[in-house]
């Protein structure tokens, strides 16, 4: 036995981790996600006791008393245990689960974020006010904590799921429909979200993190976010942006305040405040962008963007000190 629970032990652990970290719902750091685990929690133990009653009258007659019953008591049996006590519980559990639902529904205020899912990116938007000029980002999404912010979703050509387990439920993405989800972070911290509806290839690979900052942190960042892009600040990051501009790369990506005005993938003009890149599979420094742009089909199958396995190191290096500076 004792032999048993030590083998069992590690398996345990390994379930156990799966509860916490930036990318578990059973670790929340939002509002809706808080009340979405209460409700998990109390349907598990609702379940719990359920299993538990049938199961212990189960071992009670087939065990404990195995004899025939007298028919009265056995139809009592089937219409208490049968009918009228599932009934009592799971209409409970019903009302409850229903009392949450207009909590979740609660609309944001100030800055709106759209995101739309691409394949297979985020591309994300900040709306500082209704009718304002969009502030266009990807791939990271930033919150203020302790604030109801909106988030309107939306896809490309093919249906996403958004899901950032740890501040609040999933929300599906379609084309061509606006779906909404808000979000209420009570923590500050970094926090991982996930597709969460099959895509296609490179689904698993697409991902991002939820950034949840001071309310004046995030102002002062949403504030930067805004500008154009800097200048390269060395000989090299400036080789490194005419690299980018004869290469074509400006033909799908914006860099704002420079010529590169394509619309097909994420803008980069702030790439390098990035944690990551790709849609969160590489880190953010100045190899991972190296290795990104030369084997962008090996890192991510099924990617849209080809990969430069033409650019010499130099080339390689000057135009990974130009992204990485790209503040
Ligand atoms: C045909 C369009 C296209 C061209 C040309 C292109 N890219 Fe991309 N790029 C994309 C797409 C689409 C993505 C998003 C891929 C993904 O994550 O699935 C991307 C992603 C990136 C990223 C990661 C961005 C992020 O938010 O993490 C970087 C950096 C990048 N490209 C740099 C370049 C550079 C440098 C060049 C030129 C050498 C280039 N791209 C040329 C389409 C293109
Ligand atoms: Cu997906």
């Amino acid at each position: 036995m004792r032999g048993r629970a030590l083998r069992f032990s590690p398996v345990a652990l390994l379930l156990l981790a799966g509860c916490t970290g930036t990318q578990s719902a059973l670790d929340p750091a939002g509002k809706d996600a808080s009340v979405l685990a209460d409700l998990f929690w109390v349907l598990l133990i609702g379940a719990t006791v359920l299993w538990l009653a049938v199961n212990g009258l189960f071992f009670y007659v087939t065990r404990i008393e195995p004899r025939s019953l007298s028919r009265r008591l056995a139809e009592t049996l089937v219409i208490g245990g049968g009918i009228v006590f599932p009934f009592f519980l799971l209409s409970g559990l019903l009302a409850y689960a229903l009392s949450i639902m207009p909590d979740q529904r609660l609309e944001g205020t100030g800055v709106q974020i759209r995101v739309t899912g691409e394949q297979w990116w985020w591309r994300v938007e900040y709306i500082p006010e209704p009718g304002a000029e969009p502030i266009v980002a990807a791939n990271e999404i930033r919150l203020p904590v302790d604030h109801r912010t909106e988030i309107k979703l939306g896809a490309d050509k093919f249906i996403h799921s958004f899901w950032i387990p740890a501040l609040a439920g999933k929300m599906d993405m379609f084309p061509g429909r606006e779906t909404r989800l808000a979000v209420e972070p009570t923590k500050v911290g970094v926090y991982r979200g996930q597709c969460a509806e099959f895509c296609g290839e490179a689904h698993a690979l697409m991902a991002f993190q939820a950034v949840v900052m001071e309310q004046d942190e995030f102002a002062a960042w949403l504030e930067k976010e805004r500008q154009d892009a800097v200048m390269p600040a060395s000989d090299l990051a400036r080789q490194g942006e005419a690299i980018f501009l004869e290469e074509g790369c400006g033909a799908c990506h914006t860099v704002r305040g420079t010529e590169a005005r394509g619309p097909a993938g994420p803008d980069l003009t702030h790439v390098g405040s990035r944690l990551s890149l790709g849609a969160a599979v590489l880190p953010s420094d100045r190899e991972a962008f190296a290795d990104w742009v030369r084997h962008t089909k090996r890192i991510k199958p099924g990617v849209k963007m080809p990969p430069y396995v033409h650019l010499s190191d130099e080339k390689l290096s000057a135009l990974s000190a130009y992204l990485e500076g790209l503040k």
